[in-house]
């Protein structure tokens, strides 16, 4: 990309998200480039961000460093800079060692220490003011998740013209979890710096205008609030989704069908292959998942050579404690499983603790009897669509947790509760045992669903939601 220094064109819809949709790319002759990341996020917003003035505000990846915004694809990109210990109080710390655990039932201990919050309030303004600046007059200002919980309410100090747009990415959790946080109050008035706050489910936006009514004490109804100034909030699910057409035409491609086969062939032609791709991470039940297999092939419902299961586990925020005693957990039972259970070139899991293409992800989908997707809270989980999106002959199971968002939607997986590992087993032996008529069954109405709700149905609903909302400054009624 190239800098175009001061002269940064204010924009009509302004996204702001932790990182920036591209990467960093090192050409053989030292000179750098960017290539856009391949997120969801950006296939989602590239067309909207293209007819109109589009800008990006996030951190672009490298700590202690201070870029001037650049064009990239069509968009102007508004590079964040950060200090080295920013990244581990606002990002490591703040956000993943305090909201995330908080945000996701307790299943870690949330922390909290008050330098932390300290450099959230400082990260969260810088980014509001980057926003402000930015952002062309009665633009919408899209906000992304919750590194960013307090952004909008500090760019709408600055920015009262601006229609101010909120979209959390994973759960809200129930006033009784959501209490603990010495910085509740805070952190709820943030949010209500918005004219829209979107959730994943309907659950969620009840459980924050119920916090808003208890704590903050404003008059809400129904997805309302009602600010003293006259200002109004809504609070509203729009349940995120895929590419859904992108993913089944790369799954029938050419390319990805050979691949399948050769996964197939390498892992010894079983007569099914079980198939688990997470961040690693704990919410997402990855430790459970492997003991029920286990113990399937342990009780003599099949062999190694029946069944196989592969874990994908992408490595995630190695440099938190609990991301990296999860990784010494699960690398001592994916051990001790196969040390008890394989055979010859024949082991009962074959686990991968490492990122792929996106090629070789759909490579995986199409070659899988049974996708396991078990967290023990999820926003969404866009895997599990995937993996639907990629069964394009409706065939293949979905073995799915109720606690991921995506259950409210996915009603003809095979639900599980990841915490009853006898349930889960019994439902995993069920999918493995299915006829193909049950399959076709079930994977025919899950597919139907993601075909009407794909992701450019959410971006431009969640759009559309906010441009119909009347900014902050029109609605004051002055006495
Ligand atoms: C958060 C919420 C919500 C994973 N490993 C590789 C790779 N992936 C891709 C998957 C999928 C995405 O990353 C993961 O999305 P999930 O939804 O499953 O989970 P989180 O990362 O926790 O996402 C979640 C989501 O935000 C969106 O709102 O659904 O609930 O927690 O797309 O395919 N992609 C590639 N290589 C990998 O190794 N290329």
């Amino acid at each position: 990309g190239r800098r175009r220094g001061n002269a940064v064109q204010r924009a009509d819809l302004v996204i702001v998200a932790n990182r920036l949709p591209v990467d960093r790319v090192v050409e053989a002759d030292g000179s750098t480039t960017w290539r856009r990341s391949p997120g969801g996020l950006v296939s989602a917003l590239s067309p909207v961000m293209n007819t109109q003035e589009g800008a990006w505000i996030g951190w672009p990846g490298d700590v202690g460093e201070d870029l001037a915004p650049f064009e990239n694809e069509g968009m102007t990109l508004v590079p964040v800079s950060m200090s080295a210990e920013e990244y581990e109080e606002y990002y490591e710390g703040f956000s993943n060692a305090t909201l995330w655990p908080l945000y996701h039932d307790l299943v870690a201990k949330p922390e909290f220490h008050r330098e932390w919050w300290d450099s959230y309030v400082a990260v969260n303004r810088r980014f509001a003011e980057a926003a402000a600046a930015v952002a062309a007059e009665h633009a919408m200002v899209w906000i992304q998740d919750y590194q960013l919980q307090l952004v909008p309410a500090l760019l709408r100090d600055l920015r009262p013209d601006l229609r101010i747009g909120f979209f959390l990415h994973i759960p809200f959790p129930p006033a009784e979890l959501f209490s603990q946080l010495p910085w509740r109050r805070e952190l709820l008035q943030g949010l209500l710096g918005a004219d829209l706050v979107g959730f994943q489910l309907p659950g969620a936006a009840q459980n924050f205008i119920r916090l808003v009514r208890e704590r903050v004490g404003h008059k809400t109804h129904r997805d309302s609030v009602y600010l003293p100034d006259g200002r109004m909030v809504t609070a509203k699910a729009f349940p995120i989704s895929i590419d859904t057409a992108g993913f089944t035409e790369l799954a029938r491609s050419e390319p990805v069908q050979a691949r399948a086969k050769q996964i197939r062939e390498d892992l010894g032609n079983p007569r099914r292959i079980f198939l688990g791709i997470d961040r690693l991470d704990y919410t997402k039940g990855i430790y459970a998942r492997l003991r029920a297999f286990s113990e399937l092939i342990h009780d003599g419902h099949f062999t190694v050579e029946d069944a196989t299961f592969v874990q994908v586990a992408s490595p995630s925020r190695e440099r938190v404690d609990q991301y990296r005693i999860l990784r010494d957990d699960i690398d001592r039972l994916v051990g001790h499983i196969n040390g008890d259970l394989g055979r010859l070139g024949r082991p009962a899991i074959s686990y991968l603790n490492a990122s792929f293409p996106r090629e070789e992800m759909a490579a995986l989908y199409v070659a899988s009897d049974i996708m396991v997707v078990t967290p023990f809270r999820d926003g969404m989980n866009l895997v599990a669509k995937e993996y639907v999106a990629c069964r394009y002959d409706d065939d293949g199971a979905l073995v799915l947790s109720e606690f991921a968002g995506a259950a409210a939607e996915l009603k003809q997986a095979y639900l599980v509760n990841p915490y009853d590992i006898n349930g889960m087993k019994a439902q995993m032996l069920e999918a493995y045992r299915a006829e193909e008529k049950e399959l076709a069954k079930r994977m025919r109405a899950m597919r139907k669903t993601i075909v009407e709700n794909d992701v450019a149905n959410w971006a431009n609903n969640f759009l559309a939601d906010l441009a119909a909302a009347r900014p902050g400054h029109e609605k004051q009624v002055k006495p």
